[in-house]
């Protein structure tokens, strides 16, 4: 059986892996001969151009050290100030300083160097992620044969938006030269279907040949977690602690819970705008509800992300201000990370989870809130329409993120359902959990990677 090398931007770290998805990869590799190759969070002014092998808590890992310049053009730069914005549509936010293209492809470059050095010709080659866009190309220069697959974890764009990223005709190339892409929803092989249709041909960056994706198979993968760890987690002990705690300051108030990284994708002050319309529009449910925000900080060195954050800090002390009282809160904002079971333990705790993002590629924490649920007594997933989970999810309660209106009626709804309802609606999200399972995704993808795999049906060959 031939190897299997994961790439990423980032190696996982000794601190135990915060999503699924780091554990099914890890998994993966437990099974299968092969590595996980990226950069190792280092950073140094002269680093060494070969990977590093190491290997850290069973799994192997083979890393290169990066130089600020480069980390900074590659990874604050091109990847999150300009394609990450564009991808989710948010142009409004993208910085497009064009020049970081070059440390974007140069740190390219370098993964496919180092790797190449390291790959064996029947290596199956798993690439994650915008920040890797180009690499198959550049393997593919340095005379790579491998099957090599490339799995969007964010939302493909629209063609406008694809049109405002400097030098999207050459990251086209580069898709094309891999031999499987893999997205999270129909959505998106939808935007991408129109653009390989309709726009590649016209499409040349600085080739000669227009983009062709005629020996590229595209397929929607959705993205899981494991539901079922989620659901032992749940009960475990460090869950019980931190339900405790919590219970201790609920009393007889009911948890809304929201659980985010700090990203303008998430809508996060939108959902604290529906919360107030909630508590400005049902003076009933005052004093009766609390919601719990868990927002650790990311990418704060970016200044779209310091003003997400100052945003969502003046949202929080407006709602605060308006109906805090002496011995009543309506909300606690907490910028910090939890582990997996003290998260697990809130998720089962709460009656509703507000998952609104204005666009998300799949969004776990839907998937992981469904699994930690009490089946005798489940909470309601609020969930915005424009997270690839919508499409796995349809038993939630859909909302349009933009529409605070929609939503706070939607957390009303959630608040005041009967249990009848709370259960036949956990009933079927949860089957949908356990079907798109994390460890099935990877098994999948896999699969339709392997050498001599054909086209299923669902697949779509362009
Ligand atoms: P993210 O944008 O990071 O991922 P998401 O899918 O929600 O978004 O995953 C976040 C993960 O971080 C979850 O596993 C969650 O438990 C964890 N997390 C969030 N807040 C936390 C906190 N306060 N403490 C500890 N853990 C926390 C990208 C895409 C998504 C896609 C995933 C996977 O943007 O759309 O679903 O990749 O493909």
């Amino acid at each position: 059986m031939s190897r299997i090398v994961i790439v990423s931007n980032r190696t996982p770290g000794r601190e135990p892996a915060a999503g699924g998805l780091a554990v099914a990869l890890r998994k993966v590799l437990d099974e299968r001969e092969g590595f996980w190759f990226g950069w190792s969070g280092k950073l140094s002014e002269d680093p060494a151009r070969e990977a590093r092998f190491e290997n850290i808590d069973g799994l192997d890992i083979a890393q290169i050290d990066l130089t600020r310049d480069d980390y900074h053009a590659y990874y604050s730069g091109f990847s999150n100030s300009i394609l990450w914005p564009s991808f989710h549509l948010r142009l409004d936010l993208a910085n497009i300083e064009s020049h970081w293209y070059e440390g974007y492809r140069r740190v390219n470059q370098q993964f496919a160097k180092a790797l190449m050095a390291v790959l064996r010709p029947d290596d199956v080659v798993w690439v994650h992620d915008y920040h890797l866009i180009p690499l198959a190309t550049e393997l593919r220069n340095l005379g790579a044969r491998n099957r090599i697959g490339f799995y969007l974890h964010i939302p493909f764009p629209t063609t406008d938006a694809l049109y405002a990223i400097p030098h999207h005709g050459e990251l086209m190339h580069d898709l094309s030269r891999y031999d499987l892409i893999g997205m999270q929803a129909q959505r998106d092989v939808a935007a991408f279907t129109e653009f390989a249709e309709h726009q590649a041909p016209s499409t040349f960056g600085a080739h000669t040949q227009p983009v062709d994706f005629s020996r590229t198979e595209i397929e929607v993968f959705p993205i899981g977690s494991e539901p079922d760890a989620f659901a032992r987690m749940s009960t475990s002990p460090a869950a019980t602690k931190m339900v405790k705690r919590m219970e201790r300051v609920l009393g007889n108030q009911r948890l809304v819970l929201g659980v985010d990284r700090l990203d303008y994708s998430k809508g996060l002050p939108q959902r604290v705008e529906a919360y107030e319309k909630l508590l400005a529009n049902n003076a009933r449910l005052r004093r009766g509800v609390h919601f719990l925000q868990v927002a650790p900080p990311s990418r704060d060195t970016i200044k779209q992300y310091q003003e997400t954050s100052d945003a969502l800090d003046a949202m929080c002390g407006r709602v605060m201000g308006r109906f805090a009282e002496p011995d009543w809160q309506p909300l606690t904002y907490v910028k910090r990370a939890y582990g997996q079971p003290s998260l697990a333990g809130l998720y089962r705790l709460s009656r509703a989870a507000l998952v609104t993002p204005l666009r998300d590629g799949m969004n776990l924490v839907a998937h992981e809130f469904v699994g930690a649920q009490n089946p005798d007594d489940p909470g309601v997933l609020v969930l915005s329409r424009f997270a690839g989970a919508a499409e796995i999810f349809p038993d939630a309660l859909l909302v349009n993120p933009f529409d605070t209106d929609e939503t706070a009626e939607a957390l009303r709804m959630a608040l005041d359902m009967p249990l009848n309802e709370r259960r036949q609606r956990w009933t079927a999200l949860m089957e949908a959990a356990r079907h798109h399972n994390v460890n099935d995704w990877a098994l999948r993808f896999l699969d339709r990677l392997a050498p001599g795999a054909t086209a299923t049906s669902s697949s779509r060959d362009i």
